[in-house]
């Protein structure tokens, strides 16, 4: 596929160069600060082009023990038992040495997942150095986060994750997690290793001890086995709700700690007396960022009835303008889908939408031949029940109803299943804190949307799962602590 294959939105292709670093034909499980050999392996593919990237390990039972038992013994013999400023020095390093591969970084990730250079280069990888930052100054300070109590590692942390974020959910995951003196096993998903691969040869580069950090790739069986091995003292997922709840129901009277952070159908709420332009450019970066696959993706909009037309009337014309192609092109806004399985299941949900009498609109642009795109889309007149108001699509398809009353905006945005995220626009701070007191959600921007920071605490209510990572709550997840 060629350059001109892609579209550029009128203006003339930027692409951010991809020869500066090398992705092998295939990467081994990286156990106890070695690669081992997988018994078979699963390709991974460009989601914008089709082509095979590499092969990476499959891991098995046997390769997940393998892991497990090295993260236990580098719990039991050097990392619990290393002085915490030491460990913080680790992640120091890690952090560091991401900034200096920035660039290796972002390229991969857009290539291997298909999200925005802009996006993977400007707010993915510089978040993952951060995230160790803040960790990393953690380490230390327990006692002091935690003042009056006594403090200690937990042990050996399962770690899953999904594709939306790959590298920065393995920096969320990870940093936490050592930073209390845990060890981990990491398992990335299927469609998006690479990144993962790429810290395992950065964390072998760290000195960072043997088996401290084990990174197995795989399927789902591969996370399964993970949090169901006897030996994990906790297990942290980030995935959809299906799988959460699964992996709860496996854990039951294991007495292991978990966190979940699962699925979300946020709610963003727009009142009439916003700041028009700034909220539809919110509403845009609620939705369209990382092409909707964003679980606190403000992907239900409701506003208030006297500026809806204005308001959808503005949203189009933005969205005419947006440039769906080439993740690698710095003009591109709305990259490739992640999968063809989740371009399928856009597909089948808008078509549900427009089944069930919503009324979609796309703006009038093309997308590139080859490979997995959708084009951003609302739906207007849509109702409560509809399964594209109701359903997680996790792609850029926005579904919009009005309101007259703040409590009839409440009503609405809590009548779901899910409770991540939610967002408000108006000029009043009354309304602001009226809003966000009452969203059943864990997190709620008022005229913003989508703005993470290490420090803050990040999770859901209902079946959006249950705890937080960052800020000192996600710390204390991570530790055993007794007063
Ligand atoms: P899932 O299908 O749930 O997969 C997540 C991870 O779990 C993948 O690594 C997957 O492996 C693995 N997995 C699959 N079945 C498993 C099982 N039975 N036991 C253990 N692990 C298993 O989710 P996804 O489609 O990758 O990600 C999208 C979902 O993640 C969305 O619902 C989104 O909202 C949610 N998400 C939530 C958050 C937060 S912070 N709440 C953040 C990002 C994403 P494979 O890849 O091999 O299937």
């Amino acid at each position: 596929m060629s350059n001109n294959d892609f579209l550029s939105g009128g203006f003339s292709p930027a692409l951010e160069s991809a020869d500066h670093f090398t992705i092998k034909k295939s990467y081994d499980l990286f156990i106890g600060g070695k690669w081992v050999k997988a018994a078979k392996q699963i390709p991974t593919t460009n989601p914008a082009t089709g082509e095979t990237l590499s092969k990476v390990g499959l891991a098995g039972k046997k390769e997940v023990n393998q892991a497990v038992r090295a993260a236990r013994k580098a719990y039991d013999k050097v990392w619990s038992q290393m002085p915490a400023a030491e460990r913080g020095k680790y992640l120091y390093r890690i952090a560091r040495l991401i900034q200096e591969r920035a660039r290796e970084f972002a390229v991969v990730e857009s290539i291997d997942g298909g999200k925005p250079i802009r996006e993977s280069r400007d707010i993915d990888v510089p978040l993952a150095a951060a995230h160790f930052f803040y960790h990393a100054g953690w380490a230390d300070k327990l006692n002091f986060a935690f003042a009056g109590a006594k403090v200690a590692p937990i042990g050996v942390v399962g770690q899953v994750i999904p594709w939306n974020f790959p590298l920065l959910m393995a920096a969320w995951k990870i940093a936490p997690a050592l930073a209390c003196g845990n060890t981990v096993v990491l398992k990335p998903a299927e469609t998006t290793p690479l990144t993962a691969l790429k810290l395992a040869e950065l964390i072998e580069d760290s000195g960072l001890p043997a088996g401290v950090i084990n990174i197995v790739t795989g399927a789902g069986e591969t996370g399964q086995a993970l949090v169901e091995h006897p030996d994990v003292d906790k297990v942290a997922f980030t995935g959809s709700t299906t799988v959460g709840k699964a992996i709860r129901r496996s854990m039951a009277g294991t007495g292991k700690r978990f966190t979940l952070e699962l699925g979300g159908k946020a709610a963003n709420i727009v009142f009439e007396d916003a700041p028009i332009n700034e909220a539809v450019e919110g509403i845009v970066n609620g939705i369209f960022f990382n092409q909707g696959h964003v679980c606190c993706a403000g992907s239900r909009l409701y506003v208030q009835e006297s500026i809806a037309k204005k308001v959808i009337k503005k949203l189009q014309k933005r969205m005419e303008t947006l440039v769906v192609g080439n993740p690698l092109d710095k003009n591109t806004d709305i990259g490739a889908i992640n999968s063809t399985e989740q371009l399928e299941r856009i597909k089948k949900l808008v078509k549900d939408g427009k089944k069930e009498g919503a009324c979609m609109w796309q703006p009038s642009g093309g997308v590139p031949r080859k490979g997995n795109w959708f084009k951003p889309t609302l739906f207007t007149e849509c109702a409560q029940s509809h399964r594209i108001v109701q359903e997680e699509i996790f792609g850029p398809v926005l579904a919009i109803q009005t309101f007259r009353t703040p409590q009839e905006a409440l009503t609405k945005a809590n009548n779901t299943p899910y409770g991540l995220s939610g967002g408000v626009w108006t000029d009043k701070g009354s309304k602001i804190f009226k809003m966000t007191a009452g969203l059943n959600a864990g997190v709620v921007w008022a005229n913003t949307f989508n703005k993470f920071d290490p420090t803050s605490p990040f999770g859901g209510y209902k079946e959006s799962g249950i705890g937080r990572e960052g800020g000192l709550q996600g710390l204390a997840s991570y530790c055993q602590i007794s007063h």
